[in-house]
């Protein structure tokens, strides 16, 4: 991977609901209406607004993406992407997982967004293998990066150590 690429990845192991990044995505259901893991936090910091706000959506399928306001986060925006649930690996789940990441840069392009943080979609309650959720994010993400501007800079927020080693070795095996 050219360095240029590299420069615009990042990985952190933090609460994705304290980063100051100008979108950050949800790892939501297709109600939108919230749930736990990654998405009840996201609620949770943005305050109610952002529920009154999805309510307005009507929902949105799996692999897609809508986006909303960041109401009390320091994020301008969120976009909820609602990922597969991992049944066997083969009903459709890589693509779905994929656009994902692809609809979610797409908006942040759209929007000019100088920088969106990624949580790790799908691989909690959804279970997602990590590493297979890992080498679909890494890809789409550097892929995109390749092609498109924006967003400038991109980061994987992972929730602990053990999901940072996984992308930052990855990207090293790829030659970032
Ligand atoms: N910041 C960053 N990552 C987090 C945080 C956080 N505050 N909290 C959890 N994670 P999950 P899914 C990580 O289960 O598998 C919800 O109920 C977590 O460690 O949140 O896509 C929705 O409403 C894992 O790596 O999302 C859906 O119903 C990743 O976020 C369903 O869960 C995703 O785990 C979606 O399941």
């Amino acid at each position: 991977m050219a360095n240029v690429i590299a420069d615009r990845i990042e990985v952190v192991s933090d609460d994705i609901t304290r980063l100051d990044v100008t979108m950050i995505v949800n790892a939501a259901n297709s109600s939108l209406l919230g749930g736990g893991g990654v998405d009840g936090a996201i609620h949770r910091a943005a305050g109610p607004g952002l529920l009154e706000e999805c309510r307005t959506l009507g929902g949105c399928p799996t692999g897609g993406v809508r986006m909303t306001g960041g109401h009390r986060l320091k994020a301008r925006h969120v976009l909820h992407a609602v990922g597969p649930v991992h049944r066997d690996g083969r009903s459709g789940e890589p693509g779905l997982l994929r656009s994902c990441y692809e609809e979610a840069l797409r908006l942040a392009h759209e929007h000019q967004a100088e920088s969106v943080a990624f949580p790790c979609i799908s691989t909690g309650v959804y279970g997602y293998p990590k590493d297979e959720a890992c080498r679909i994010a890494t890809d789409a993400v550097i892929a995109w990066l390749e092609s498109h501007e924006y967003p400038r800079r991109v980061v994987f927020c992972c929730f602990g150590e053990a999901d940072a080693r996984l992308y930052r070795d990855r990207l090293a095996a790829i030659g970032a």
